[in-house]
């Protein structure tokens, strides 16, 4: 992937920045057990002008990305996914977003919960039904893929299909230590879908170097050198 920093990219990264969604008081030990010099906290979406923004950036990408199909029945028979705890904000903003202008597009949104009901309607999935339906996850962060199995697992137990999986961030890392494969490869290997970012580690590296902020830099090229990837 390019490192180049496009316009819409800057004022996000921006955004991160000004938020400390990308933080940098590292070292955060990441659920992979890596020891990371940054981190990307999505929980600090936490108003309505920051949530709009990712979600603008979110339905931008899913647009751009052709991830919609080619026909207006594809896009009508399509439904977001966003897993539960942090999937369930960006998939109500997002098709939010996505039901505006310029895109003006309907769709459903769903989302799990954690525990199980047993009462009342019943099930683990809230909102829109996948069953039959063009399934696009919307999640955080892709650091060695563990995470973006749950959500899948959860698509076939509904009768859903998937056809794409959106996230906020990249990180480009190895799945493993000395094996080469980067982890959003091997996601899309594996379930032949498409993963779109709306921005990758090389390109938040590029946009740090822009400003000056060499310290920062200089932690992530040696975490970059040992668990990321060459793309
Ligand atoms: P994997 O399951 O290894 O792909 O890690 C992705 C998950 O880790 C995300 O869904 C987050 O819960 C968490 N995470 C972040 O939120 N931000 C980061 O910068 C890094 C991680 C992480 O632990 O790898």
């Amino acid at each position: 992937s390019s490192a180049q920093v496009l316009p819409h990219q800057k004022s996000y990264l921006d955004l991160l920045l000004a938020s400390n969604i990308l933080a940098f008081k590292g070292p955060y030990t990441l659920k992979s057990g890596r020891k990371s010099p940054y981190f990307f906290n999505a929980g600090l979406f936490n108003s309505g002008a920051k949530v709009a923004e990712l979600a603008r950036c979110y339905a931008e990408e899913i647009v751009r990305s052709g991830l919609l199909g080619e026909t207006k029945e594809e896009r009508e028979n399509t439904v977001l996914f966003g897993p539960a705890y942090k999937g369930i904000p960006l998939a109500t903003g997002v098709s939010l977003s996505l039901s505006l202008p310029p895109h003006s597009l309907d769709l459903g949104f769903c989302f799990n919960r954690k525990e199980k009901k047993d009462h009342g309607e019943g099930g683990t999935l809230v909102g829109a039904p996948m069953k039959g339906k063009r399934v696009i996850i919307l999640d955080d962060v892709i650091t060695a893929g563990t995470a973006i199995n749950e959500a899948v697992d959860i698509i076939k137990a509904e009768g859903g299909q998937l056809v794409g999986i959106v996230i906020a961030l990249d990180r480009q890392e190895k799945v493993k230590e000395g094996d080469e494969t980067s982890a959003v490869g091997a996601v899309q290997q594996r379930l032949g879908t498409k993963v779109v970012s709306v921005v990758n580690l090389n390109q938040v590296i590029a946009f740090l170097e822009g400003k000056g902020m060499s310290n920062e830099v200089e932690g992530m090229k040696e975490y970059r050198q040992r668990y990321g990837v060459v793309e």
